[in-house]
């Protein structure tokens, strides 16, 4: 069973531009989660292709680092029992036209050309990647 745990929250470049960092660190201080730290950053692409190395190679990477890059995003600390899968949770599936209603993703993500790419959010998924991404995004 899952314990105390901290997970890497970005509020990706298209939440920040629709003004929907509150509405998210809402939902997620809400659920109990605590925001531990907080930033704004612009990434370069290095900390972008670290990030997501996991995808490089793939059709859409380019595409992912590009956007990503094109404005600031809000990385947070949260932390919690069970913070890893219960955030990704609340964020619900990749896509938002298929995101469940009531998560992250299906009650704010635009249904249109770009929606899988432009989707809100990123939150860790297992331990191994938080405290990867963790200390990535919370370098010193
Ligand atoms: P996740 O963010 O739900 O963990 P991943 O599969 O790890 O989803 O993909 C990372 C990010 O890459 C997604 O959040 C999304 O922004 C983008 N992405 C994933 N698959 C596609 C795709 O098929 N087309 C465009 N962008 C994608
Ligand atoms: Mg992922």
């Amino acid at each position: 069973m899952a314990g105390l745990e901290e997970t890497l929250v970005l509020v990706k470049p298209d939440g920040v531009a629709r003004n929907l960092t509150g509405e998210i660190l809402s939902r997620i201080e809400a659920k109990g989660y605590q925001l531990v730290d907080i930033r704004m950053v612009e990434p370069n692409r290095d900390l972008l292709s670290a990030h997501y190395a996991e995808h490089e190679g793939k059709p859409f990477f380019d595409p992912l680092v590009n956007f990503m890059e094109s404005g600031p995003v809000v990385a947070m600390r949260i932390a919690g029992h069970a913070a890893i899968a219960g955030v990704r949770s609340l964020c619900g599936a990749t896509d938002p036209t298929a995101a469940a209603p009531g998560t992250i993703r299906g009650d704010l993500g635009r249904d249109w050309g770009l929606a899988v790419q432009q989707n809100l959010i990123h939150a860790s998924d297992s331990l191994e990647s938080s405290s990867r991404e963790l200390a990535l995004w919370f370098a010193r």
